[in-house]
């Protein structure tokens, strides 16, 4: 028996309510823009491309890490689980794990289905008999296994699977910690719906000297000053926005007290920018805010699991202890 990949569509990725988000954002006080929209088709293959930079270290950190460690995870993570995978993206993270992880079902989150159609389709060829669901959801406003998704789970029988919520690449850092806090709940949520059993997997880039965290967000090739700048072409097509991408110059730079990177567009000139509706003047070197990336201490992520309802079972890092995944079971 083949089975056929099922999608659900929740919200609309580029109605009024992003458009009145996006305009929100901009008249801000500084201006502010959700690192949620890096990623449309070209943000999205220009962070695929990040993750292949010499100074990006994350990516093939963690996945040095489920390589040596994977034998260990599985001996952990309950198998036959419901595996819920958010901001899947390409899915590959997670479609590696299958053969360590064995899940009975596959739920692949990201904030359109449009991005996750194809690879859906490509990866069920490849795993025939696990069910698949694609589920287009900002889950950065709320985490749930929406009604919808319900008489699927019954057809392939998994709803009272243990369920396995992968949040890998240390995605978690794009969250303020009480906005963290907050979404780990909502996947304890999640996880209590399924019985005993579930958890979390995931991956959360560490606290680290400086001179690695600054080159990581500002290579020498440009590529993530192409990935910040892209932000304002996406805000173009949304909003209508007149950004000039030559007109603003990428900053990452660490802020240490926050323990956060953060991500600005520069405006090199005086200029006014304008969109049906609005308008937002910016002097020169004036900044619009695209993206926090926190790090964290192993102590402090495992007590930020505890608040949220898990307890923090298992802890991996690699030899030089840049990145670390947690393996922590929901509470009942
Ligand atoms: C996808 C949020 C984990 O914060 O490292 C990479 C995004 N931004 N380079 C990160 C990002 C600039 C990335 N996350």
């Amino acid at each position: 028996m083949t089975v056929t990949p099922a999608f659900l569509q929740l919200q609309e990725s580029n109605g009024t309510a992003v458009r009145e988000e996006l305009a929100a954002g901009l008249l801000n006080q500084p201006a502010s823009v959700s690192p949620k929209f890096l990623y449309d088709a070209l943000g999205s293959r220009l962070f695929s491309a990040i993750t292949e930079l010499p100074e990006y270290y994350p990516t093939r950190t963690e996945a040095a890490i489920f390589a040596a460690h994977g034998a260990n995870m599985a001996r952990q993570v309950s198998p036959g689980a419901l595996m819920l995978d958010l901001g899947a993206g390409c899915c590959a993270k997670a479609a590696r794990l299958f053969p360590v992880l064995q899940p009975a079902g596959y739920v692949a989150v990201d904030i359109s289905v449009d991005f996750l159609r194809d690879t859906l389709v490509t990866l069920q060829q490849r795993h025939p008999a696990l069910p698949m669901l694609g589920l287009g959801l900002d889950f950065s406003s709320t985490l749930t296994l929406p009604d919808d998704a319900l008489p699927w789970l019954a057809q392939h029988r998994l709803e009272n699977r243990p369920r396995v919520v992968f949040y890998p690449g240390s995605s978690i850092g794009n969250f303020s910690p009480p906005e963290a806090l907050r979404l780990l709940r909502q996947a304890h949520a999640v996880c209590q719906a399924g019985g005993a059993g579930g958890g979390l997997l995931i991956g959360v880039d560490r606290v680290k000297p400086v001179d690695v965290l600054e080159p990581a967000y500002d290579d020498s090739l440009g590529v993530t000053a192409a990935f910040n700048r892209n932000l304002l072409l996406h805000a173009n097509h949304l909003l209508g926005t007149d950004f000039q991408p030559r007109q603003w110059t990428h900053v990452a730079l660490y802020h240490t007290a926050e323990s956060r990177i953060e991500m600005h567009l520069e405006s090199a000139i005086d200029q006014t920018v304008r969109w049906p509706g609005g308008e937002r003047h910016f002097v020169a070197g004036e900044r619009l805010h695209t993206e926090n990336s926190y790090k964290w201490t192993p102590d402090a992520f495992a007590a930020l699991l505890e608040q949220a309802g898990f307890r923090p079972t298992a802890h991996w890092t690699d030899e030089r202890a840049w990145f670390s995944v947690f393996w922590a079971v929901a509470q009942t």
